[in-house]
């Protein structure tokens, strides 16, 4: 008897490991575990999230005639390890050989790669071919490369698997759309209500489980509203390609007091745990397109994500750890402060995207990048902890996909692996993409003392602070000649200023 082990972030049919399933003969593993549901302290709607998808994945195999054995949080015998659980199901039954989908973590991975020896079993380990692109493609796609540019692994893949081409060419001449992209929200801008799922009474009782198991964790459980099913996951993509693709690039940029889902999708929470497969939200896009139910402009921006992003940082994942997750370039030492987990800042832009955060598990990528990315980054926190922060906060997160965007992507911390630049910007930015700061308490527009929005002299203080790391980065010398041109008078109030900032933030009162 074979042994099949899905995983909480394999629901898929299409899994590698299910793909030559007998139902007579084989057995599905899926455990709800300890170990995997608090090595971060995850959003208490991300388990419930997982532990009721799980559930509805089991119930849907065992109706089509599979063997399921389906371990839940609270039973008795649970040992609270995913190897404890394969141990146990091994020694219960006659076991010949366990076949699992490797693992979307390299911690899992590492440990899996054990566990034949430790069960004196064979261990398969399939690749995980949900992705668009394996990570031999991609290491083949690295390989020689002086530097690694998402725009050219993006046009490969477009090319490569026919998306928005018309023959060699790009659909509308062009690759890229993103300057009609980045559009600040008028203030009559109607967004439309998101996605809302009922929890059904298998959801009901995960929610009381959640409740009773996982009080300590950070975040609302209540209101939930994800969807748990394909069916529901499917319904999920058609409400965004029907009512928000079509001005998801226009305001894909965009930032609006209490409207955290604004243009997005929201799809990373199921195509990250199997119930979408990327080409299929793909292939939906490009369908819109060519039905005049949304503009080039938004499907290629949504398509970029998803065929260009998504792919590409999971390539770097594979390619970069494990040394990946110790990287500090920038040497960043601070403490994570204690409002990352209470969202109480006076600033105003923080607050939102953080009690967003904690209220849905879903911040969108302006609000991840650019407000808490940013803040990040110009404070100097410590990577792991800012990394471990993103892995427990959103339901999407997996660390194949919260490390390069933390790592590279906001904290600069691998040195400019695949960004060429740090994302750091100063409070213009966020004021010319947001409404925020009509809320807050400092101004954006002053550069110095204690009224002044914090971001404007963090900025320079960050460059000042890591001149010797940045200076020579092309991408940044034009910003150091603006700073060599600053008088000194106003070089010291900059430093004053962030002096008073971050000591403030270092004694928990920012
Ligand atoms: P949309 O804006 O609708 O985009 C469509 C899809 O594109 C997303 O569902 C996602 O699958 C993909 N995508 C877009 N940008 C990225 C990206 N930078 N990397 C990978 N995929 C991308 N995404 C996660 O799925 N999990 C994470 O843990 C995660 N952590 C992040 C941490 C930081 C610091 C930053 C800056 C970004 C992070 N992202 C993460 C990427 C991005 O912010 C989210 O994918 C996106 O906000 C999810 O919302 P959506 O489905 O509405 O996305
Ligand atoms: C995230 C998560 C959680 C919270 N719980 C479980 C679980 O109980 N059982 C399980 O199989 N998977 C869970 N997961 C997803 C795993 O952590 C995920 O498979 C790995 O992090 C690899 O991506
Ligand atoms: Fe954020 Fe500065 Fe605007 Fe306040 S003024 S909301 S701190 S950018």
């Amino acid at each position: 008897m074979r042994l099949r082990l899905v995983l909480g972030d394999q629901l898929s049919f299409a899994l590698s490991s299910l793909e030559d399933v007998q139902p007579g003969d084989d057995i599905i593993l899926m455990a709800e575990v300890r170990e995997e549901a608090t090595y971060v302290r995850h959003h208490k709607k991300k388990i419930a999230f997982l532990f009721s998808a799980m559930r509805h994945f089991a119930e849907e195999l065992t109706a089509q005639g599979h063997c399921v054995d389906y371990v839940r949080y609270d039973c008795a015998e649970n040992t609270g390890s995913l190897f404890g659980e394969v141990r146990r199901m091994v020694a219960a039954r006659a076991v010949t050989e366990v076949v699992v989908t490797k693992p979307g973590e390299y911690r899992l991975l590492h440990d899996m790669e054990d566990w034949g020896r430790r069960l004196g079993i064979p261990v398969e380990l399939r690749e995980d071919d949900r992705f668009i692109c394996s990570c031999d493609d991609f290491q083949a796609w690295a390989s020689g490369r002086k530097s690694l540019r998402l725009e050219h692994f993006y046009r490969e893949m477009r090319r490569r698997h026919m998306i928005l081409m018309d023959h060699e060419q790009p659909l509308g001449g062009q690759w890229n759309f993103d300057h009609d992209n980045r559009k600040r929200a008028p203030e009559d801008l109607e967004v439309p209500a998101p996605y809302f799922a009922k929890p059904d009474a298998i959801t009901e009782e995960v929610l009381a489980l959640v409740s009773e198991h996982f009080s300590e964790h950070f975040g609302d459980l209540q209101p939930f509203a994800l969807a748990v099913t394909r069916k529901e996951a499917l319904q999920a993509l058609d409400r965004f390609v029907v009512e928000r693709l079509g001005k998801f690039g226009d305001y894909q940029d965009a930032m609006v007091q209490d409207e955290a889902w604004m243009f997005h999708s929201h799809l990373s929470f199921y195509l990250n745990c199997g119930l979408l497969l990327p080409l299929e939200c793909v292939r939906a896009a490009e369908r819109a397109y060519f039905k005049g139910i949304a503009p080039l402009n938004s499907v290629e921006g949504f398509i970029r994500q998803i065929v260009g992003w998504r792919e590409f940082i999971r390539g770097i994942y594979w390619l970069s750890m494990p040394d990946y997750a110790e990287a500090n370039y920038l040497e960043a030492s601070r403490d994570l402060p204690e409002f990352y987990w209470s969202g109480e800042t006076e600033m105003n832009c923080l607050r939102q995207c953080i009690q967003e955060t904690k209220r849905n598990a879903y911040a969108h990528h302006i609000q991840r990048l650019m407000v808490i990315g940013n803040f990040s980054l110009l404070v100097g926190l410590m990577p792991k902890q800012v990394s471990e922060w993103y892995l427990s906060v959103y339901a999407d997160a997996y660390e194949w996909v919260e490390l390069p965007n933390v790592m590279g992507m906001i904290l600069f911390a691998d040195g400019g692996l695949f960004a060429s630049k740090p994302y750091a910007a100063s409070g213009a930015y966020i004021n010319r993409m947001s409404n925020y700061c009509d809320d807050c308490c400092y101004s954006p527009t002053a550069k110095s003392g204690e009224s002044a929005c914090p971001f404007n002299y963090l900025y320079w203080d960050f460059l000042a602070q890591n001149e010797g790391k940045l200076r020579g980065n092309p991408r940044v010398s034009m910003v150091y000649r603006s700073w060599d041109k600053m008088d000194a008078a106003r070089k010291e109030e900059v430093r004053r200023d962030s002096r008073r900032f971050l000591a403030q933030l270092d004694t928990k009162h920012a």
